[in-house]
């Protein structure tokens, strides 16, 4: 009995802990200055999780808070160095930001996106020759951290099972390294048991997901294995898996573990007996507010076979952590809402009531703001509907590829491998200062247009000098590419202090679709016909698909995915008529989220991928047939999606590849992808610039595999987080390089 949440933010309230990691990495704070303020960040939070109602004294509380990455957590405290640095990894804090972040001479580790979330961890690196001990105390010491602070808190760590499912390995399959992994957990134990701990958090996601290169058989044997350790230890295992229904998944381990937190949000609970269940009833993932009264009753008829407390349905890292920073936010909108804090305070209000003590007034206040949700203006706009009803068959089918590409040949007689960028240039200091100084009123709405006019002068000068064929207005006006685009469409709204780490110190402030979705008015448009009114080079517009809207944004939970996905396409359609009214030949509609939303269950992916491809055919679709489409995706591993990439019967598709080796033009070649195609040729994450004979190859590979008639010659992702310097040479290099591969063709 009583309440629990999974995890918590760690980024802190004033992203206390990103400042205090950026200050370190340039030299402004030392380690001891660095442990201090990340301590203080912890230390904040447990207090505060105390004051929303947790209890101190019975494991309630998670600690975990890791500087970087919960998976470099679980890394560094099993040892598990990549081969690549064994025996010279620094200790301390130098190896952590070497692991996260490379240095000149070594890369970092990979990063990836956490299952189906936006949150990236850094991928562990190993072989068949990796071995696993009690390396690194961080685990312990922050249990003893809470203790000192008055808290007998439950320490978190990732299960083996997830930890080598999530791992790359060379020359054995990750899982395979289990028996060396595993007794690693029980030193792990030992150690915590001797600190005074009684409960340990095993965080095995995995579970729950469909994955190509591991079975579930394994995984369930791996993870039983791990909960044997812990327990071997006299510690209690409470086994975490979130991320959607666990029935099926969990039961084979219902004796090997002590309670199961289960995501009852997207899942149901497994046939486990009277095993004790962490009752996932508030969502981890969104904002709105529980509905308290339907997640009572589930709690109610849980405990009917068993000890039931209330959870979270997965951990709050993906949300931010306080409503009540935001000042600006509509009071009737912020009514329906609840981050972090909030759904701590609800947790803490079913515990209660479970208990037979109900704050009446906490639940009729959540009574009141649910109806007046369903009943508000703008959450249902008759016209957006209307509109959406009367779609006519052909709504999403465009003329016949062959038929738009003679259309499209004619029209902008481009030479043969055009050259091109993916749309964002560097985003300078001067520009950032400039729309800080916009946001706190101290420059006014002309001043700030002319800063921003005179960045796309330059960055169209620049790519004429450069000698790019088709060009962009560089992007300056938008800080980020789903933001930009919630600010202009009605049904969206921005928070001022709504942070989630991203990766890192890296975070963004997801907007929050609470309504249906329309544009009011064109917002695109005046910034691609300056660029083009200064130069004859077409000039690219450039849109977020619907399927990156939604995932970066916190949806509405009301209607399908699918639904609100369509009404972000209708109005994205009225922008690109209103780009093509505008003289626009060529609209570039992103979506480098399609693959972050795959389902990570196969049973639910066939569903996901239709409503996916048709919301973007929907956007498209309407644009003339001479008018040229470009989608651009920001990974390599797309054989999962290869068909709904197909499927988007995009012109043009831009693709990253320079640090897959152009691995991908196999999988086009064997896909038989007939559109335009363009693998990046080279890695914009880096700020090293390629050498000639680096684009020579990679563009040899690209013309041996794809036919040069449909190959586009451009970067793998946008250059917002360059600098100008080497995004100029780089640039210069990519466009001679793309001259010879022209000549090279010519000849054959
Ligand atoms: N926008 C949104 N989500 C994203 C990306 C994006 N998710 C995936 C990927 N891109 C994540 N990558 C980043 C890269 C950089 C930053 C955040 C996510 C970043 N953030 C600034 C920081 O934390 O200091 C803040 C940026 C701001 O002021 O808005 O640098 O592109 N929605
Ligand atoms: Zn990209």
């Amino acid at each position: 009995p009583g309440g629990t949440i999974l995890g918590y933010p760690r980024i802190g309230r004033r992203r206390e802990l990103k400042r205090a990691l950026e200050a370190h990495w340039r030299g402004a704070l030392d380690d001891d200055g660095f442990h201090a303020a990340a301590a203080a960040n912890r230390r904040a939070d447990l207090a505060r999780l105390v004051t929303l109602g947790l209890r101190a004294d019975d494991a309630s509380i998670p600690v975990e808070a890791a500087h970087y990455d919960h998976v470099l957590d679980a890394t560094l405290t099993f040892g598990a160095v990549p081969p690549r640095l064994r025996g010279r990894l620094p200790g301390g804090l130098a190896g952590e930001w070497l692991l996260a972040r490379g240095d000149a001479e070594d890369a970092p580790l990979e990063m990836t996106k956490w299952l189906d979330t936006n949150y990236h961890y850094l991928v562990p690196e190993l072989d068949a020759g990796s071995t696993f001990s009690l390396a690194d105390r961080r685990i312990v010491d922050r249990f003893l951290e809470a203790r000192e602070a008055g808290v007998h808190a439950r320490p978190v760590v990732v299960g083996p099972a997830t930890y080598l499912a999530l791992a790359k390995a060379d020359g054995v399959r990750p899982i395979e390294l289990a028996e060396r992994l595993v007794p690693a957990y029980a030193e792990l134990a030992s150690a915590l048991a001797a600190a005074g701990a009684t409960w340990v958090q095993l965080d095995e996601p995995a579970l729950v997901a469909d994955l190509d290169h591991v079975a579930t058989a394994e995984l369930q044997a791996v993870a039983r294995a791990g909960a044997d350790a812990v327990r071997s230890a006299g510690l209690r295992v409470l086994l975490h898996t979130g991320h959607g229904d666990a029935a099926g998944r969990v039961e084979p381990l219902a004796a090997d573990v002590d309670a199961l937190a289960i995501d009852l949000v997207r899942g149901t609970a497994p046939a486990t007996g009277a095993l004790p269940l962490v009752a996932g009833v508030v969502h981890g993932r969104n904002v709105w507010r529980t509905d308290l009264d339907a997640a009572l009753e589930a709690l109610r008829s849980l405990a009917e076979r068993g000890p039931v407390s209330v959870g979270t349905s997965t951990s709050l890292l993906h949300v931010p952590h306080d409503l009540d920073a935001e000042g600006g936010l509509d009071e009737r909108l912020r009514s329906w809402l609840a981050f972090a804090d909030q759904k701590v305070e609800e947790v803490a209000a079913l515990a209660a009531a479970l208990e037979g003590a109900p704050d009446e007034a906490r639940f009729a206040a959540a009574r009141t703001a649910i109806a007046d949700r369903a009943a508000a203006p703008g959450v249902r706009d008759g016209a957006v509907r209307e509109r959406l009803a009367a779609l006519p068959a052909e709504a999403r089918e465009r003329a016949p590829y062959a038929e738009r590409d003679a259309l499209q040949r004619e029209r902008l007689d481009l030479p043969p491998l055009p050259t091109t960028t993916i749309g964002s240039f560097p985003q300078t200091g001067e520009i950032r200062a400039a729309r800080a100084r916009h946001a706190r009123g101290e420059l006014d709405d002309a001043a700030y247009a002319e800063v921003l006019r005179a960045e796309v002068r330059r960055v169209v000068a620049l790519q004429e000098e450069l000698g790019l064929d088709v060009l962009v207005h560089g992007e300056p006006e938008r800080n980020d590419m789903v933001q930009y685009f919630a600010e202009h469409f009605d049904g969206f709204a921005a928070t001022e202090h709504g942070w989630v780490q991203s990766y890192g110190s890296r975070a963004t402030r997801p907007s929050i679709l609470w309504g249906d979705v329309s544009r009011p008015a064109p917002f695109t448009v005046e910034w691609i016909a300056y660029a083009q009114s200064l130069t004859d080079r077409p000039v690219k517009g450039m849109l977020t698909g619907p399927v990156t809207i939604l995932a970066w944004s916190f949806v509405r939970d009301d209607q399908p995915l699918g639904e609100t996905a369509d009404q972000v396409a209708l109005a994205l359609a009225d922008e690109i008529a209103d780009l093509e009214a505008a003289g626009v030949s060529i609209v570039q509609v992103d979506e480098p989220a399609l693959r972050e939303l795959l389902p990570l269950r196969r049973e639910a992916r066939p569903d996901y991928l239709a409503w996916s491809v048709d919301a973007f055919r929907l956007a498209t679709a309407g644009a003339a047939p001479a008018t040229q489409i470009h989608t651009h995706l920001c990974y390599s591993e797309f054989n999962a999606v290869v068909d709904a990439i197909d499927g988007l019967d995009a012109d043009v598709t831009s693709i990253e590849a320079a640090r897959s080796r152009m691995e991908v033009v196999g999988a086009l070649t064997e896909h038989g992808f007939g559109r335009g195609i363009g693998p990046g040729v080279y890695d914009i994450h880096s700020p090293r610039v390629p050498g000639a004979d680096e684009l020579d190859a990679l563009l040899a590979t690209a013309t041996d595999g794809i036919p040069a008639g449909l190959l586009w010659v451009n970067p793998d992702c946008g250059l917002k987080t360059r600098g100008y310097e080497e995004t100029v040479a780089s640039l210069r290099g990519l466009v001679e390089a793309a001259a010879r591969a022209r000549a090279a063709v010519a000849v054959r």
